[in-house]
């Protein structure tokens, strides 16, 4: 592996590859798994490659909610997204199964508040990129402990979502800017993260947005990719 100019995967100092990483590379996001796709790996892969084609930055593989996996599995399609997003040159990232993400030799690992703790997984795996989710300013304080380890802040829910079933009470836009006038990292949004409040999320200060539905759902995911960046397609076809 290794096409793309961000030789995915094999970084050894996950700060020599943070330096190689574009501006944009947590700009849009795609968080998805089974459960998203009606249990259909067919359904999964075709989506993934279809949104890299798109235009998206990173994919974070999320096998929650659903039917449950082995590691096996997880391993053989993640392995099939990971091959995907790295002939796109897309980031690739688990969320918080560390173990997947070291076996896959995967960009990173995502981790909310209840997973595994950050300090730990970059004693244990130093080459992997790390984003932890937070949901208010107290969350954003107690992560600046361990920043030097942290790629990127995700802040959510902003909006109302139905597709996390476990998800707190939306912060809304004022609560996502407090949070990211207070970090130093970039910020990415999620939760009812769409096509019609991509632009007011980015104005709030988000450096990314971050979905699920908006693209499971979406009708033409060159537009949704267009809405979520802010920039035309045709630069995005560039
Ligand atoms: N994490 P949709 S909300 C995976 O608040 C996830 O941390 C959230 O789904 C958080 O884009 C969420 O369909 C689900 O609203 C996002």
């Amino acid at each position: 592996h290794g096409h793309g100019p961000l030789n995915h995967g094999l970084w050894t100092d996950p700060n020599v590859f943070r330096k190689q990483l574009p501006k944009d590379a947590w700009a849009c996001q795609f968080v998805v798994g089974l459960a998203n796709v009606g249990e259909s790996e067919q359904a999964l892969v075709d989506i993934v490659r279809d949104a890299c084609a798109a235009g998206i930055t990173l994919v974070q593989y999320r096998e929650k909610g659903g039917a449950e996996k082995t590691f096996d599995e997880r391993l053989r399609i993640g392995k099939q997204l990971r091959d995907i997003c790295w002939a796109y040159d897309v980031l690739f990232f688990i969320d918080d199964d560390v173990d997947l993400a070291i076996a896959l030799n995967a960009d990173g690992v995502h981790v909310g508040q209840s997973d595994s703790d950050v300090a730990e997984i970059a004693q244990r795996a130093p080459q992997l990129l790390i984003g932890l989710s937070v949901l208010n300013l107290a969350e954003e304080q107690e992560s600046q402990k361990v920043q030097q380890y942290l790629s990127y802040i995700g802040v959510g829910p902003v909006f109302a979502t139905t597709t996390k079933k476990d998800a707190k009470a939306p912060i809304g836009l004022k609560g996502l800017a407090a949070v990211k006038q207070a970090s130093d990292l970039p910020v990415v949004a999620i939760g009812g993260v769409g096509e019609s409040n991509a632009k007011a999320i980015r104005a709030a200060g988000a450096d990314g947005l971050a979905a699920i539905s908006a693209f499971t759902k979406s009708r033409n995911l060159v537009e949704t990719v267009a809405e979520f960046t802010g920039k035309d397609i045709k630069e995005n076809e560039e």
